[in-house]
Protein backbone atom coordinates (compact mmCIF):
# COMPACT_ATOMS: atom_id res chain seq x y z
CA UNK A 1 0.00 0.00 0.00
CA UNK A 2 1.16 3.32 -0.90
CA UNK A 3 2.67 5.52 2.38
CA UNK A 4 0.46 8.37 2.57
CA UNK A 5 -3.95 8.11 2.10
CA UNK A 6 -5.87 11.52 1.38
CA UNK A 7 -9.13 11.37 1.71
CA UNK A 8 -11.39 9.76 -0.47
CA UNK A 9 -14.69 10.55 -2.70
CA UNK A 10 -17.38 8.18 -2.59
CA UNK A 11 -20.15 8.13 -4.98
CA UNK A 12 -22.97 5.51 -5.84
CA UNK A 13 -22.83 3.79 -9.37
CA UNK A 14 -26.15 2.10 -10.70
CA UNK A 15 -24.63 -1.35 -12.02
CA UNK A 16 -26.55 -2.31 -14.92
CA UNK A 17 -25.90 -6.31 -13.80
CA UNK A 18 -28.29 -5.53 -10.89
CA UNK A 19 -30.97 -3.52 -12.16
CA UNK A 20 -32.19 -1.03 -9.13
CA UNK A 21 -29.72 -1.88 -6.43
CA UNK A 22 -26.98 0.88 -6.07
CA UNK A 23 -23.11 0.03 -6.02
CA UNK A 24 -21.06 1.52 -3.92
CA UNK A 25 -18.07 2.31 -5.94
CA UNK A 26 -15.16 4.86 -4.78
CA UNK A 27 -12.76 6.77 -6.59
CA UNK A 28 -9.94 8.19 -4.45
CA UNK A 29 -6.40 9.57 -4.54
CA UNK A 30 -3.40 8.37 -3.15
CA UNK A 31 0.33 9.08 -2.97
CA UNK A 32 2.91 6.72 -3.57
CA UNK A 33 4.48 3.98 -5.45
CA UNK A 34 1.81 2.12 -7.63
CA UNK A 35 4.23 -0.99 -7.91
CA UNK A 36 2.90 -1.20 -4.27
CA UNK A 37 -0.29 -1.12 -4.38
CA UNK A 38 -2.76 -3.68 -3.65
CA UNK A 39 -4.90 -3.84 -6.09
CA UNK A 40 -6.30 -6.63 -8.78
CA UNK A 41 -4.92 -4.20 -11.76
CA UNK A 42 -2.36 -1.17 -12.00
CA UNK A 43 -1.88 0.43 -14.82
CA UNK A 44 1.15 1.17 -16.68
CA UNK A 45 1.47 4.68 -18.57
CA UNK A 46 3.09 3.11 -21.77
CA UNK A 47 4.49 3.70 -24.74
CA UNK A 48 2.65 2.08 -28.06
CA UNK A 49 5.64 0.17 -28.55
CA UNK A 50 5.29 -1.96 -25.14
CA UNK A 51 8.63 -1.80 -24.35
CA UNK A 52 10.50 -0.91 -21.39
CA UNK A 53 10.66 2.95 -20.13
CA UNK A 54 11.60 5.25 -18.44
CA UNK A 55 8.98 7.02 -15.58
CA UNK A 56 6.46 4.69 -14.41
CA UNK A 57 7.03 2.25 -16.92
CA UNK A 58 10.17 1.97 -15.78
CA UNK A 59 9.57 0.83 -12.41
CA UNK A 60 6.73 -1.11 -13.03
CA UNK A 61 8.93 -3.20 -15.12
CA UNK A 62 11.47 -3.33 -12.54
CA UNK A 63 8.97 -4.67 -9.94
CA UNK A 64 7.41 -7.46 -12.50
CA UNK A 65 10.55 -8.78 -12.98
CA UNK A 66 11.94 -10.38 -16.35
CA UNK A 67 8.63 -12.12 -17.51
CA UNK A 68 6.99 -8.44 -18.30
CA UNK A 69 9.18 -7.94 -21.55
CA UNK A 70 8.35 -10.84 -23.44
CA UNK A 71 4.82 -10.94 -22.12
CA UNK A 72 4.54 -7.19 -23.58
CA UNK A 73 6.02 -8.36 -26.81
CA UNK A 74 3.43 -10.67 -27.54
CA UNK A 75 0.72 -7.95 -27.19
CA UNK A 76 2.22 -6.42 -30.64
CA UNK A 77 2.52 -3.03 -29.41
CA UNK A 78 -0.87 -0.32 -28.19
CA UNK A 79 -2.12 2.74 -30.30
CA UNK A 80 -2.59 5.65 -28.67
CA UNK A 81 -5.52 6.12 -26.51
CA UNK A 82 -5.96 1.94 -26.17
CA UNK A 83 -5.05 -0.79 -23.54
CA UNK A 84 -4.26 -4.02 -23.11
CA UNK A 85 -3.49 -6.28 -20.32
CA UNK A 86 -0.28 -9.03 -18.64
CA UNK A 87 -0.07 -10.80 -15.79
CA UNK A 88 1.56 -8.66 -13.27
CA UNK A 89 3.94 -11.46 -12.58
CA UNK A 90 6.06 -10.67 -9.40
CA UNK A 91 3.68 -6.99 -8.71
CA UNK A 92 1.20 -7.88 -5.50
CA UNK A 93 -0.80 -6.65 -8.53
CA UNK A 94 -2.61 -9.95 -10.39
CA UNK A 95 -2.60 -7.75 -13.81
CA UNK A 96 -0.86 -4.61 -15.49
CA UNK A 97 -3.06 -2.68 -18.02
CA UNK A 98 -0.42 -1.33 -20.35
CA UNK A 99 -2.70 2.41 -21.36
CA UNK A 100 -1.17 4.80 -24.16
CA UNK A 101 -1.57 8.17 -23.52
CA UNK A 102 -0.92 10.89 -25.78
CA UNK A 103 2.44 13.30 -25.97
CA UNK A 104 1.76 16.31 -25.29
CA UNK A 105 2.02 19.35 -28.19
CA UNK A 106 -0.16 21.88 -26.81
CA UNK A 107 -3.76 20.72 -26.70
CA UNK A 108 -4.71 21.15 -30.15
CA UNK A 109 -3.92 17.37 -31.33
CA UNK A 110 -6.49 15.39 -29.74
CA UNK A 111 -4.88 14.75 -26.69
CA UNK A 112 -7.33 15.65 -24.86
CA UNK A 113 -9.75 12.93 -26.62
CA UNK A 114 -6.39 10.21 -26.53
CA UNK A 115 -6.27 10.69 -23.05
CA UNK A 116 -9.76 10.21 -21.96
CA UNK A 117 -10.07 7.50 -24.30
CA UNK A 118 -6.81 5.64 -22.54
CA UNK A 119 -8.71 5.79 -19.39
CA UNK A 120 -11.71 4.51 -20.77
CA UNK A 121 -10.51 1.74 -22.35
CA UNK A 122 -7.70 0.74 -19.34
CA UNK A 123 -11.39 0.44 -17.47
CA UNK A 124 -12.80 -1.69 -20.02
CA UNK A 125 -10.02 -4.03 -20.12
CA UNK A 126 -10.57 -4.03 -16.49
CA UNK A 127 -14.29 -5.14 -16.90
CA UNK A 128 -13.34 -7.60 -19.27
CA UNK A 129 -10.84 -9.43 -16.73
CA UNK A 130 -12.99 -8.92 -13.69
CA UNK A 131 -10.86 -6.67 -11.73
CA UNK A 132 -12.67 -5.01 -9.19
CA UNK A 133 -9.85 -2.90 -7.75
CA UNK A 134 -7.43 -0.84 -10.36
CA UNK A 135 -4.88 1.77 -9.54
CA UNK A 136 -4.11 4.23 -12.33
CA UNK A 137 -1.04 6.76 -12.19
CA UNK A 138 -0.80 10.06 -14.13
CA UNK A 139 -0.86 8.88 -17.71
CA UNK A 140 0.62 10.98 -19.93
CA UNK A 141 1.96 13.73 -16.95
CA UNK A 142 5.44 12.78 -16.77
CA UNK A 143 7.42 12.22 -19.86
CA UNK A 144 5.06 13.25 -22.41
CA UNK A 145 4.45 16.29 -20.85
CA UNK A 146 0.46 16.32 -20.12
CA UNK A 147 -0.63 19.84 -17.62
CA UNK A 148 -1.05 18.00 -14.10
CA UNK A 149 -4.56 19.99 -13.50
CA UNK A 150 -6.01 19.22 -17.16
CA UNK A 151 -4.89 15.99 -17.05
CA UNK A 152 -6.46 15.39 -13.64
CA UNK A 153 -9.63 16.67 -14.44
CA UNK A 154 -9.94 14.28 -17.62
CA UNK A 155 -8.68 11.40 -15.43
CA UNK A 156 -12.26 12.30 -12.70
CA UNK A 157 -14.52 12.85 -14.96
CA UNK A 158 -13.51 9.75 -17.20
CA UNK A 159 -13.55 7.71 -14.44
CA UNK A 160 -16.56 8.37 -13.21
CA UNK A 161 -18.68 8.35 -16.45
CA UNK A 162 -16.92 4.97 -16.53
CA UNK A 163 -17.68 3.57 -13.12
CA UNK A 164 -21.36 4.39 -13.63
CA UNK A 165 -21.78 2.02 -16.72
CA UNK A 166 -19.24 -1.36 -15.56
CA UNK A 167 -19.64 -3.15 -12.78
CA UNK A 168 -16.06 -3.95 -12.01
CA UNK A 169 -14.15 -2.13 -11.00
CA UNK A 170 -15.92 -1.01 -7.97
CA UNK A 171 -12.84 0.57 -6.46
CA UNK A 172 -10.69 3.33 -8.99
CA UNK A 173 -7.14 4.67 -7.09
CA UNK A 174 -5.22 8.07 -8.80
CA UNK A 175 -2.29 7.37 -7.43
CA UNK A 176 -0.13 10.39 -7.37
CA UNK A 177 3.83 10.45 -7.42
CA UNK A 178 4.51 13.74 -4.86
CA UNK A 179 2.56 16.36 -2.98
CA UNK A 180 1.75 19.06 -5.70
CA UNK A 181 0.26 16.33 -8.34
CA UNK A 182 -1.69 14.75 -5.02
CA UNK A 183 -2.94 18.23 -3.96
CA UNK A 184 -3.87 18.78 -7.53
CA UNK A 185 -5.67 15.62 -8.29
CA UNK A 186 -7.77 16.15 -4.86
CA UNK A 187 -8.81 19.35 -6.01
CA UNK A 188 -10.07 17.50 -9.38
CA UNK A 189 -12.06 15.05 -6.66
CA UNK A 190 -13.45 17.97 -4.98
CA UNK A 191 -14.49 20.11 -7.77
N1 LIG B 1 4.31 5.34 -9.07
C1 LIG B 1 3.33 6.23 -9.38
N2 LIG B 1 3.49 7.27 -10.24
C2 LIG B 1 4.72 7.42 -10.77
C3 LIG B 1 5.80 6.54 -10.51
C4 LIG B 1 5.56 5.46 -9.61
N3 LIG B 1 6.49 4.58 -9.30
N4 LIG B 1 6.89 6.97 -11.22
C5 LIG B 1 6.51 8.08 -11.89
N5 LIG B 1 5.20 8.35 -11.63
P1 LIG B 1 5.61 8.93 -16.87
P2 LIG B 1 4.09 9.39 -19.34
C6 LIG B 1 4.37 9.43 -12.16
O1 LIG B 1 6.75 9.73 -17.37
O2 LIG B 1 4.18 10.86 -19.15
C7 LIG B 1 7.87 5.92 -20.37
O3 LIG B 1 9.17 5.87 -20.86
C8 LIG B 1 5.04 10.66 -12.71
O4 LIG B 1 5.36 11.56 -11.67
O5 LIG B 1 5.91 7.64 -16.19
O6 LIG B 1 2.76 8.80 -19.71
C9 LIG B 1 6.89 5.12 -21.20
O7 LIG B 1 7.47 3.93 -21.72
C10 LIG B 1 3.96 11.21 -13.64
O8 LIG B 1 3.05 12.04 -12.92
O9 LIG B 1 4.58 8.54 -18.07
C11 LIG B 1 6.54 6.10 -22.28
O10 LIG B 1 7.52 6.13 -23.29
C12 LIG B 1 3.20 9.96 -14.09
O11 LIG B 1 3.67 8.89 -13.28
C13 LIG B 1 6.52 7.41 -21.56
O12 LIG B 1 7.41 7.27 -20.46
C14 LIG B 1 3.41 9.58 -15.55
O13 LIG B 1 4.76 9.86 -15.90
C15 LIG B 1 5.14 7.72 -20.99
O14 LIG B 1 5.15 9.00 -20.45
Amino acid sequence: MCPSRSHSSRFYAVSPALSSAFVPATLETVQGDITRETVDAIVNAANSGLTRGGGVCGAIFAAAGPELDPACAELGGCPTGDAKATPGFRLPARWIIHAVGPVWHGGDAGEPDHLASAYRRSLAVADELGARSVAFPAISTGIYGYPMREAAAIAVRTVRAELADHRFPSSVILCTFDDEATRITQEALDA
